[in-house]
């Protein structure tokens, strides 16, 4: 089933997610509504917050290749165990704000810790769009949008435009 996804600015998005700590049958039914979600939407991540559910639970594909398999990844509890020194700029986006671009700079190789969806524990390394998309879906679950890490004045421009658009969106 496809989920509402939340529109920034909303309080949900500004919260610490709590660790999943039972793998139940409606957490994984979860999962698989929010890739749905995603690939929908459509996007490379989404983090649970963003579809109003305050646990720590992340989704991603970024094989973008036209006629590519799907290569989705369930991330339970997903952790950032080291990154690289090396950094990557990349012109982030959010489906909690859309239309919205910014280049955001985080390291260039991260390595990850997480429990998949049959309740395995799994760890691997992470590079290019996946490393940036893998780092922004772990701030969602810090309260942490890409946006935080603009300037006051760029956030607050697009803090204001998303409050027009959800303005716009109430009324129709
Ligand atoms: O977390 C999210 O809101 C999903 C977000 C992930 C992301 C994008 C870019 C850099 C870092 C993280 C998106 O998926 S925005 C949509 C998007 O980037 C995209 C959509 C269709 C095709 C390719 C990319
Ligand atoms: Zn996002």
């Amino acid at each position: 089933m496809k989920r509402t996804i939340l529109i920034h600015p909303d309080p949900r998005l500004k919260k610490l997610c709590a660790p999943v700590s039972d793998l139940t049958d409606e957490l994984r039914e979860l999962a698989d509504d929010m890739l749905e979600t995603m690939y929908k939407a459509p996007g490379i991540g989404l983090a649970a917050p963003q579809v109003g559910v305050l646990s720590r639970l992340i989704v991603l594909d970024c094989e973008k290749e036209e006629g590519a398999n799907p290569e989705p990844l369930v991330m339970f509890n997903p952790q950032v165990v080291s990154t690289s020194e090396e950094q990557n700029t990349y012109e982030e986006g959010c489906l909690s704000i859309p239309e919205q671009f910014a280049d955001v700079t985080r390291p260039a190789e991260v390595e990850v810790a997480w429990i998949d969806r049959d309740g395995k524990a799994q760890q691997q390394g992470f590079d290019g769009l996946w490393a940036t998309c893998v780092q922004h879906e772990i701030d969602h679950l810090d309260g942490k949008l890409f946006i935080d890490y603009l300037r006051p004045l760029k956030r607050q421009m697009i803090t204001r435009r998303m409050q027009k658009l959800k303005r716009e969106l109430a009324r129709v």
